[in-house]
């Protein structure tokens, strides 16, 4: 890991759950900027007790020196600030910056939930998928508690987010909405979402797209697309042959540098 990129150097830590696909997008944020973090995996439900401390209640949290953060937009913002790369995560050309930060609002506030709401109307009753999900690197207790608890954990998650056939399917309709737009703007054979460096806008859109796509180099991987129910599988193989999907799945191949 390269320290020199960092402004001090300090070693942040990151409060997860494995699976959540806005901390994978804060994750990616810190490889890409090469900033040195630790990783505090929690399963959900016993990530409360982590992110209380810090005056949050969801993951991710990010803690550091110069205080904590717990809301995902706010982490890369914060980290746009700590790096020495070349560029960061946003542009510094004001036009290209609100780009950037319309599609970053955009992706948190529709396909974020949205990714999130359909593969859990799949997978969430599924113990084994879901040990993977929420279990990856997190203590020996909380693993325990989820073999106790899985069905209230997984019953309290689908209460929580609404996951109903009714909700999956109008999520569905909201991701196809979503990989319009980003198909439109990459119309004319763009490598990126806005310029001609990969930006925060990027890896939000493949961060929060993953639940539908199954990006191999993803760094908690749940399932292989054989094992998933087959209607399932048929809408993941129909995102992931758009352009959007198959942009997503490229940066995932060639950006996604996990340290
Ligand atoms: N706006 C928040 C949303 C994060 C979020 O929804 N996190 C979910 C996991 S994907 C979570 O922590 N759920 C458990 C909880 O809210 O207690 C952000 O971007 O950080």
């Amino acid at each position: 890991m390269n320290h020199s990129t960092v402004a001090n150097a300090e070693v942040v830590r990151l409060i997860t759950i494995p699976i959540s696909h806005y901390c994978e997008k804060v994750r990616w944020g810190l490889d890409l900027l090469k900033i040195p973090y630790i990783e505090e995996r929690h399963v959900p439900a016993f990530h409360s007790f982590a992110t209380r401390k810090y005056g949050g209640s969801s993951v991710p949290v990010l803690v550091t020196k110069s205080g904590n953060f717990t809301d995902s937009t706010d982490i890369l913002h914060y980290l746009d600030t700590l790096s020495r790369e070349s560029h960061g995560l946003y542009p510094k050309e004001p036009e290209l910056r609100r780009e950037v930060e319309e599609l970053e609002e955009l992706f948190d506030a529709r396909l974020g939930a949205d990714t999130r709401t359909w593969a859990y109307f799949y997978r969430s009753g599924d113990r084994k998928t879901m040990r993977t999900a929420w279990c990856n690197g997190t203590p020996l207790f909380e693993r325990l508690g989820f073999e106790i608890a899985f069905p209230l954990i997984s019953s309290k998650v689908r209460q929580v987010y609404s996951i109903t056939a009714d909700s999956a399917a109008s999520s569905l309709q909201g991701i196809k909405e979503v990989f319009e737009i980003v198909d439109r703007r990459l119309a004319g054979g763009k490598t990126y979402l806005a310029g001609d460096t990969i930006s925060a806008a990027d890896i939000i859109f493949a961060a929060l797209a993953a639940p539908v796509l199954l990006p191999p180099e993803h760094p908690v991987s749940v399932a292989k697309i054989e094992e998933l129910p087959i209607e399932m599988a048929a809408v993941i193989k129909e995102l992931q042959s758009t352009a959007a999907g198959v942009y997503a799945l490229r940066l995932y191949r060639e950006q996604r540098h996990v340290s």
